[in-house]
């Protein structure tokens, strides 16, 4: 199974630029995690993202709940992104018609597509999403996940769903550059008589990650980072209130401590799936 290769030997396979590079800064960091930054206003969000920035290969960003937002703030992002070398992945969830979430991507106060690298698509529209969304993103170089899965309780993205979308991204992989999901989706939708192919590979994001609590009262369910990783083989751990606590007053001290506390609980269960390899 080619996830259970390195990083950076995974990194070679890609064809599109924005995996490749977000899989060579996980190994050159020595990170596999990226920092949700929900937080409302701009202040904390580049505060965080400075604290969090040197153990990090990708910060998420939810742009359109900040209450100051200026796109000046977008320039400093970009200036973090280069200090701490990480990639920047807006979590758009785009799910119209193909029409309407280009003009999503590409324009707006937001102009998601000149400066995310990666996004995402709900594939219930169907594979027209994401023809539009990549005449967008593919001149730019940039890449798209399908939510294949989510981490909420009750979700209805699962079963024949989740295989439809595994079947559009399969269709797409110059741009589809894999899922957020909680499991692998490698020959996940195959017909039958139809043989897995042992080379394919997407990355796998997974959100619903934490350390200390196992839920938030409000759906979404936490799981351990090794859990992620290497029960479910997933590649890259999403978290959010799990470092950074409740916004307002937060302890920047005690925010980088929580996201290098991530990093290594993540990067540990990475060189363990390695190491499994071999028995
Ligand atoms: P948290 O604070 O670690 O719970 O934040 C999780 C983030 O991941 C948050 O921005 C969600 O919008 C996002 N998310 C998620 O939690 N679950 C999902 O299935 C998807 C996204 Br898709």
């Amino acid at each position: 199974m080619a996830y259970l290769n390195t990083y950076a030997d995974r990194a070679k396979k890609f064809i599109n630029p924005s995996a490749k590079l977000l899989l060579e800064t996980i190994e050159r960091k020595q990170s596999n995690l990226c920092v949700s930054v929900d937080v409302t206003s701009s202040k904390e969000f580049l505060a965080i993202i400075d604290a969090v920035g040197p153990y990090v290969s990708l910060i998420k960003t939810h742009i359109d709940i900040i209450d100051d937002f200026e796109f000046s703030l977008i320039h400093r992002l970009q200036e973090l992104s280069i200090k701490h070398n990480f990639l920047i992945f807006e979590d758009r969830k785009f799910a119209d018609i193909g029409n309407t979430v280009a003009l999503q991507y590409s324009s707006g106060v937001h102009r998601i597509a000149t400066w995310a690298h990666i996004t995402n698509a709900h594939p219930v529209p169907g594979p027209s999403i994401i023809k539009g969304l990549a005449s967008v993103g593919l001149p730019l170089n940039r890449g798209l996940l399908l939510l294949a899965e989510m981490s909420t309780a009750g979700a209805l993205a699962r079963g024949p769903y989740t295989e439809d979308a595994v079947r559009m991204a399969r269709d797409a992989r110059d741009f589809v550059i894999g899922f957020i999901a909680q499991h692998r989706m490698e020959g996940v939708g195959l017909c039958e008589g139809q043989n897995p192919d042992e080379a394919e590979d997407f990355l796998i994001l997974t959100p619903g990650v934490g350390l200390d609590a196992t839920n938030d009262g409000l759906g979404q369910q936490y799981r351990t980072p090794e859990d992620a990783i290497l029960g479910s083989g997933c590649d890259v751990i999403i978290v959010g209130r799990g470092i950074y606590g409740r916004p307002g007053n937060m302890d920047i001290d005690k925010v980088q401590r929580q996201s290098e506390r991530y990093r290594e609980a993540g990067w540990n269960a990475y060189l363990q799936r390695l190491k499994s390899r071999g028995e």
